[in-house]
């Protein structure tokens, strides 16, 4: 049989990727075609993104993809959730999009929560609270000067999907993550845009993974050098959602960490938990994909790491990772932790003096080489991890047999050796592009040629990988009975 292709365009807060992926008798086969660099900078007193220059960068992503295999079926655009571009009535572009970690929304969290009540707020749309959720976003921006010229706002991947084929829709996984969508009956929630003073219209309509959105404007057909009529087709456009796709699991009984600049750490479940239980631990309901309910918490993630990166190389002291990490490994354990879902560290700017700050705050002290930071870091991810999955399994009443690890920390060998050891459960890491694989398998699926259900089809993507087996260790083990970690609760705590 001839391969059939299908294009990915993920693009996570670090970092962009083309990816093409190959889908014959063997499996399907990912080759990425074009990387790129991403990050927010401050432009006009915000933090923003570029997101001209990010769609320069999957034209030629594309341009590449076209070059290596003619007769592209489908194209799927995933990103990072919860940010959005505002068009005004002509269709076009207001401003380069507000990134989340600005601080925009600080002044406005109290306002929100006095028209709605947090516990409110929980119970219709089962959200996580972050300070960074869309609804504080636009509440912020409804004050902001663009406001009386907004016709209409587009998430991310919406956005690119518009620019790619001139179709204006809202995919439902990613509109999960805007704090404005009912988790029961996944539309859009009227009493809390309401409340907010937020028009019904101002997202376009929503569409699910595994629709089609339309074909390829000519001129990026042209451009490109893309088949005319080659379509884009919808898929769990908020990248957690085509991570979790792309999680190699056998049967249901896993947790999953989806380990990027963020750490995405939960089960999937058939239904979402509204409890008050589920609210105290701030965990999240996110829409999944065939109407599954990610229950998750999105904890602190390699931001922590690539933060203290740059400041380190911003004071004249540049530091390998790979030497860092091997450094680290060598440290021994029961070092110093923080709490990695501290507020203070969301923003960027100087990470190590934060993260001492923290250390310092519950008595202990954390030594200044850069080796004995990022241990800090990856013991203090490992507990969030461990600690996590062991409150998922209680408050949603599922069992977890195994840990798998997706996205780039699961190349970080210590990170998820410590999961094993501090979680005392099996861990299996890999793919490091489990989002791009979720991407191209609803696709592949929207066009007949993989498995409908997800158990199957997580079960053929697994064939095609190699996955690395971490078993908790002995020293582990005394490190994890000597921890809080399977005593005391984690988590950010819910508003009150
Ligand atoms: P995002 O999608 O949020 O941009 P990724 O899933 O691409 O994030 O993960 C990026 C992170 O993965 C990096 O910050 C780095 O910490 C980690 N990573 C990537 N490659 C490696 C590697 N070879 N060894 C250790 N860590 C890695
Ligand atoms: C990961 C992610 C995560 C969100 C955050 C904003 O890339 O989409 O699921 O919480 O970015």
């Amino acid at each position: 049989h001839r391969p059939a292709v299908f294009g990915a365009i993920d693009i996570g807060a670090s970092s962009g990727r083309v990816v093409a992926g190959v889908l014959d008798d063997d499996g399907l086969r990912l080759e990425v075609v074009h990387r790129f660099p991403n990050g927010a900078t401050e432009v006009d007193g915000h933090l923003r993104w570029d997101l001209s220059g990010l769609f320069a960068e999957v034209l030629t992503g594309l341009a590449a993809l076209a070059a290596r295999h003619p007769g592209v079926r489908s194209v799927g655009i995933d990103t990072w959730a919860v940010d959005y571009g505002l068009l005004d009535a002509d269709g076009h572009l207001l401003a380069q999009p507000v990134a989340y970690r600005d601080d925009r929304t600080d002044a406005v969290v109290d306002l929100v929560h006095r028209r709605v009540d947090p516990a409110r707020l929980y119970a219709v749309t089962g959200l996580q609270f972050l300070p960074f959720n869309t609804l504080y976003q636009l509440s912020a921006e409804r004050q902001g000067p663009l406001w009386p010229r907004v016709a209409q706002a587009l998430l991310l991947p919406d956005l690119l999907a518009y620019w790619l084929t001139g179709e204006r829709r809202t995919e439902a996984t990613n509109a999960s993550t805007t704090g404005l969508l009912d988790a029961g009956t996944r539309t859009w929630s009227r009493e809390l845009l309401e409340a907010l003073g937020l028009p019904l219209e101002l997202f376009p309509p929503l569409v699910q993974p595994g629709e089609t959105l339309g074909p390829l404007l000519p001129e990026v057909a042209a451009r490109t050098g893309l088949a005319p009529g080659t379509t884009v087709v919808a898929v769990g456009s908020h990248d957690t959602a085509s991570a979790v796709v792309g999680v190699p699991a056998e049967g249901r009984s896993f947790a999953y960490v989806s380990s990027g600049t963020w750490s995405l750490v939960g089960l999937e479940l058939d239904a979402p938990v509204l409890t008050p239980a589920s609210r105290a631990a701030n965990f999240t309901n996110e829409g999944g994909v065939d109407g599954r309910t990610r229950y998750l918490r999105n904890e602190g993630g390699l931001w922590l790491l690539q933060e203290s990166l740059r400041s380190w190389a911003g004071a004249g002291e540049p530091v390998d990772q790979d030497a860092l990490l091997a450094e680290a490994a060598a440290l021994p354990p029961g070092g110093p932790t923080f709490d990695v879902d501290a507020p203070d560290l969301i923003a960027p700017g100087d990470m190590p003096a934060r993260i001492r700050r923290a250390v310092a705050a519950s008595g202990q002290e954390l030594p200044g080489a850069p080796a004995a930071v990022a241990r800090s870091i990856l013991d203090s991810l490992a507990v969030a991890y461990a600690r996590t999955t062991a409150e998922a399994e209680a408050l949603a009443g599922q069992t977890v047999d195994v840990v798998h690890v997706v996205g780039g920390g699961s190349r970080n060998a210590l990170l998820c050796q410590l999961t094993a050891d501090l979680s005392g459960r099996l861990v299996l890491s890999g793919p490091v592009e489990a989002t791009a694989l979720g991407n191209l398998a609803v696709q592949a699926r929207a066009a007949g040629l993989l498995p409908a259900d997800l158990e199957s089809l997580r079960r053929t993507l697994r064939r095609g990988l190699t996955l690395a087996t971490y078993t908790p260790t002995t020293t582990g083990r005394a490190a994890r009975l000597s921890s809080s970690v399977t005593s005391s609760p984690g988590g950010r705590p819910a508003p009150v």
